[in-house]
């Protein structure tokens, strides 16, 4: 799935005259927690990696729901509060995690339709340099939540991903091997 993920995300690389500037967006560990029956919201988790030149901003999150927005989370008096941003920077040759705790994509409306683990909820993500990003969150059961710390480690992130196959191993990793040292 990440593979799939990847080559859609080439291909809806936007702006032709852009075409000297690598913008290479790779989502990764895309998931949300499956939620009660009674939920109204759910949450998007991820790793968002900006392979290019260019730091690139986050400006929007697209949907099927009434409302889509981006959360952050801060601790106050040992109270964790969600609040909405409005953009959130990737660095170039950098990650930015969604995760439990921090940041989130909230998806708002699912009134009665809860996140059952096995589905996929789908998304575009709107990137100011990278144009829309379409991304799948898998629904899973809070237990099954990958460790979200470990992908911006990128000796971690190969051994799950089979670089043994293909010609897919020469995607960009000299850049995240780059934002480690
Ligand atoms: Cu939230």
């Amino acid at each position: 799935m990440k593979y799939l993920t990847f080559a859609t995300i080439l291909a809806v690389t936007p702006f032709a005259g852009f075409a000297d500037t690598d913008h290479n967006i790779e989502i990764t560990q895309a998931v949300s927690i499956e939620t009660l029956k009674t939920a109204r919201t759910g949450a998007g988790y991820m790793v968002i990696t900006n392979h290019s030149d260019q730091p690139d901003v986050l400006t929007a999150v697209h949907a099927e729901f009434p409302r889509v927005m981006m959360h952050d989370t801060e601790i106050t008096d040992g109270v964790a509060r969600m609040f909405h941003v409005e953009t959130i920077e990737v660095p170039a040759h950098g990650s930015i995690s969604f995760q439990p705790g921090g940041k989130h994509i909230m998806f708002m409306g699912l009134n009665g339709d809860p996140f059952e683990a096995g589905e996929m909820v789908q998304a575009t993500l709107v990137f100011e340099n990278a144009g829309d990003v379409d991304v799948e969150f898998k629904v899973v059961k809070r237990a099954d939540l990958p460790k979200f710390e470990d992908a911006i480690h990128s000796d971690m992130d190969h051994s799950k991903m089979d670089h043994g196959d293909a010609g897919h191993s020469d995607h960009d990793h000299g850049g995240d091997a780059h934002s480690h040292h």
